[in-house]
């Protein structure tokens, strides 16, 4: 696990390498897409033949990432030949888009990460569950490899930082990330402007998004839990997708003594499946809830995907929260169910609130919205 032993590794795998595949997870948050633009930028810099590859029309507001322009869509990746691929920011292979897949099983791999269930995996891993974002560790990788930077790649890393640290405020934030941090602006980064950008510039969609999910708000088991949901009719009639409702997770999380929020939500693209974002606060783990669901994530933040509809999945992962609750739930005690893809995940702080008037039902049993 010595960092520089990883770094190595990584190194002697490139030096052998010329055409490089950068990506990272299904639906590329922040931390994801400003990773692979980065690695992918730094990468053709120094002399190499590398693209990040990502669903160009999944990438939500981080789209803005002036790298954007250079990704490979991963629908045209099919002729295209590479002799290494790196892995951002992505926990597993089946987090991976399914195109990218086949890249990920036949070449050598590099991986980059800071999931808490990540494994080295691959030729060779830079994992650090420690560090804020993937970005924390591509900065300190690209340090340490003397690649040059330039406000492009500086404005990648910055935003991959801010969103996985929620702007420097969840405690994965570290004296490690501001340095990275306080390297970046060196190159001119955009900082107002890139706020503003993330998160003050939400399109109509995406505020009746939200809307509908504060009308969904569910609090239960004493506050303790609360929910939203959003059905595959909401993105429908919206024309919304996933990435119009980045952070509606945001809303239970609101809730005073809230100490598991669930986001419910079916994309309106496919079939009898429903994902559930998980945030948790102390001493709840929520990897241990999404892996009961073949999910996985970090320790405050994860994500999974339910088999089978809206109703069958909240009966299930309330039977679940509520062993959580009790204490009753340990580790690794069931096989991963399911192996499936799972929405993004951050890690998370912990506001302090008085109180937030709370109405509705009781408690669990399922709610067929
Ligand atoms: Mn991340």
């Amino acid at each position: 696990m010595d960092d520089r032993a990883n770094y190595k590794a990584a190194k002697e795998l490139l030096a052998k390498a010329k055409r490089v595949l950068v990506s990272g997870h299904l639906s590329p948050d922040g931390d994801s897409l400003g990773s692979m633009i980065a690695m992918a930028r730094m990468l053709r810099a120094a002399g190499y033949d590398a693209y990040a590859t990502a669903d160009v029309h999944a990438l939500g507001k981080p789209g803005f990432l002036e790298g954007v322009a250079d990704i490979i869509p991963v629908r045209r990746l099919k002729r295209r030949k590479f002799d290494l691929f790196v892995y951002v920011d992505c926990a597993a292979p089946n987090r991976l888009p399914p195109e990218v897949r086949p890249f990920a099983e036949k070449l050598p791999t590099l991986t980059i990460d800071h999931h808490a269930t990540s494994v080295p995996a691959g030729a060779a891993s830079i994992i650090d569950p420690s560090a804020s974002s993937a970005g924390e560790i591509v900065w300190r990788f690209a340090k340490w490899m003397n690649w040059p930077l330039d406000r492009a790649t500086a404005e990648a890393l910055w935003v991959a930082i801010i969103t996985d640290s929620g702007r420097f405020a969840y405690d994965s934030t570290s004296t490690g990330t501001m340095r990275a941090a306080c390297d970046l602006l060196k190159y001119g980064v955009r900082t107002a402007w890139i706020n503003d950008t993330l998160y003050c510039s939400f399109k109509t969609k995406s505020m009746e998004l939200k809307r509908r999910a504060w009308r969904s708000l569910h609090i239960w088991k004493n506050r303790k839990v609360a929910e939203v949901t959003l059905t595959r009719d909401d993105f429908r009639e919206v024309r919304g997708t996933k990435a119009d409702a980045e952070d509606v997770i945001e809303i239970p999380r609101q809730a005073a003594r809230n100490e598991i929020a669930l986001f419910f939500y079916q994309i309106p693209d496919r079939t009898h499946e429903t994902r559930v974002s998980i945030r948790t606060r102390e001493p709840h783990d929520a990897t241990l809830l999404a892996a009961r669901f073949g999910g996985g994530g970090h320790l405050r933040a994860a994500g999974c995907t339910v088999k089978g509809g809206m109703a069958i999945a909240k009966r299930q992962v309330r039977k679940a929260v509520k062993e959580m609750l009790s204490g009753k739930m340990k580790p690794a005690e069931e096989p991963p169910k399911e192996k499936e893809a799972v929405p993004k995940e951050k890690d998370v702080v912990v506001p302090k609130e008085k109180d937030v008037v709370v109405p509705k039902e009781k408690e669990a049993v399922p709610n067929a919205t």
